[in-house]
């Protein structure tokens, strides 16, 4: 195992991912770092693992992988210790779970366990799961291994929902999230996403998780876990709609974009910390 890849981070990029998940400039405790209750939308914790060396090459692990045909598939996000930092030196290691084959595509999970570089306590662990098109049909195991909250597949209840939140993203949405680091073309750049199979640069899959994770911080309180999977895409510009259910501990939910009518995230729940709202 390597030495863990760092992330240090200033009130600045707290700022600039709250900002990139749709922060208004009237939420002063995420837009002002002189609120007195300057904070961080817990979904920040997938940001410092982004960039963490993995022991691994897609290459190396699936046939005919290529950058472009690589979505998002799932992301699960433990909150292993609150209040968050507002600044400071993390550390993150990676390793792989597993590849599964779906025929025409691949599924590739991996985790990182991130820790405080000056204290060595855990503050996140994330586990992330893409979607290689083409680069299935190798012969692996075929379904993905039961993991408990991060691979639960959270059905929602059959009533109507308790909460319901709609946030409109902006056009400039994906071209401002990149700046918290996934700096991938298929977000930005018309060309590359067309060579992807898509009309126009689509919205970052972990983009439209802080909005949705947003929501339900705010309307429940902090979470210790949360859990999605990506359903479908979202064009920077369409209107998200958050639908949550409350089951004891849990808060489940599903997004739709209200354009179209279609999921763009489902099997998603987030277990809130005992004691509820901070
Ligand atoms: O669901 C389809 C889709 O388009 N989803 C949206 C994807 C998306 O928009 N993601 C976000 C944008 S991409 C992005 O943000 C990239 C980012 O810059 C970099 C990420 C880096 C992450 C690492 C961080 C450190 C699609 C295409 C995913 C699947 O649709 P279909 O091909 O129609 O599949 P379907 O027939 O529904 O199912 C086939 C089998 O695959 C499983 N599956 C489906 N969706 C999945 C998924 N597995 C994981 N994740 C998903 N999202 C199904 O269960 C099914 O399996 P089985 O046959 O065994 O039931």
């Amino acid at each position: 195992e390597g030495q863990g890849t760092e992330y240090k981070y200033t009130e600045r990029d707290v700022m600039l991912y709250n900002l990139g998940v749709g922060a208004k400039r009237t939420d002063l405790p995420y837009v002002f770092e002189g609120s007195d209750d300057f904070k961080v939308i817990p979904t920040f914790g997938v940001i410092p693992p982004f960039d963490a060396e993995m022991p691994y090459n897609f290459d190396d692990i699936v046939p005919n992988f290529s950058p472009m045909m690589l979505l998002h598939g799932e992301q699960y996000l433990e909150v292993r210790k609150y209040p968050i930092p507002t600044s400071g030196r993390l550390v993150s290691k990676g390793k792989l779970l597993e590849v599964v084959d779906k025929g025409n595509a691949a599924v590739v999970k991996s985790a990182v366990t991130t820790v405080n570089a000056e204290t060595g306590e855990e503050i996140f662990y994330n586990e992330m799961t893409v979607f290689l098109r083409g680069c299935g049909g190798f012969g692996g195991q075929k379904k993905p291994t039961d993991r408990g909250a991060s691979t639960a597949a959270n059905k929602i209840p059959n009533r109507m929902p308790d909460v319901v939140v709609e946030e409109k993203t902006t056009e400039e949405q994906a071209a401002l999230y990149r700046l918290s680091g996934d700096y991938n073309p298929l977000h930005v750049d018309p060309q590359f996403a067309k060579m992807g199979g898509f009309k126009q640069p689509i919205l970052h899959g972990l983009c439209f998780f802080g909005i949705a994770g947003k929501a339900v911080y705010e309307k429940f309180g902090p979470f210790k876990n949360i859990k999605v999977r990506f359903a479908g895409t979202v064009l920077p510009g369409q209107t998200l709609v958050t639908e949550m259910w409350k089951d004891g501990n849990k808060v489940i939910f599903q997004t739709k974009v209200k354009e179209t009518g279609k999921l763009a995230i489902g099997g998603a729940a987030a277990e809130l910390v005992e004691g509820g709202k901070l």
